[in-house]
């Protein structure tokens, strides 16, 4: 379900992803197979979202510092349970946010979130910043996607069968983009 400036205003939002990585820093991560990933990633939760060598996974702390990740923001959360009853999906307790940083020419090729315990549970994802397109190709990864083109404050919810779903993100239009994905990973 995609909520059309649904986090707006958005203003909050952004100083507290200010405050989040000014504790976690953004950093570079590599594919299992050493490929650096475009965009940039922290994370705030009980668990962040990491990738190395040693695969995908969920961290208790931050490799980089050793310190437990930032808590979610009370705004954060609220935002993230918002959506998600909104969607029909009520209640929802997101154990971590993944925060993505899109530089202009960074972009995300197509994937399915498969890292967490219990798909049952949905995914919020919250864009802010610059505006980009983001591709939904569905339950197989082949086929021409669905276009559909993100603006800051919108808000998309992922349940049930589309929670499995191919997606993939383009380039984000003049300037940067950041990306919030709520998940209970755990
Ligand atoms: C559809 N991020 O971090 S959020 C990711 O814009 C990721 O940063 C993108 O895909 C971004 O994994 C897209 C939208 C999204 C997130 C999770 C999904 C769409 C999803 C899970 C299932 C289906
Ligand atoms: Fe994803």
């Amino acid at each position: 379900m995609l909520l059309h400036g649904f986090a707006a205003p958005i203003d909050e939002l952004d100083a507290a992803v200010e405050c989040i990585s000014a504790a976690a820093r953004f950093r570079q991560l590599k594919t299992p197979s050493g490929r650096p990933m475009s965009a940039f990633m922290t994370s705030c939760g009980a668990c962040g979202w990491y990738s190395d060598a040693r695969g995908y996974r969920y961290e208790l702390a931050d490799p980089l510092t050793g310190e437990p990740w930032p808590d979610i923001p009370p705004a954060f959360a609220a935002l993230a349970r918002a959506a998600a009853t909104t969607a029909g999906f009520d209640p929802f307790d997101p154990d971590t946010c993944l925060i993505n940083r899109y530089s202009p020419t960074a972009q995300m090729g197509a994937h399915r979130d498969a890292d967490e315990r219990d798909f049952s549970q949905p995914i919020v994802s919250v864009t802010l910043g610059a505006a980009a397109t983001f591709l939904w190709y569905g339950l197989e990864r082949r086929g021409s996607p669905l276009r559909i083109r993100l603006f800051p404050g919108d808000v998309l919810v992922w349940g049930g069968a589309a929670r499995k779903g191919y997606h993939a993100v383009q380039k984000p239009e003049g300037g940067t983009r950041y990306n919030l994905t709520f998940r209970k990973a755990l």
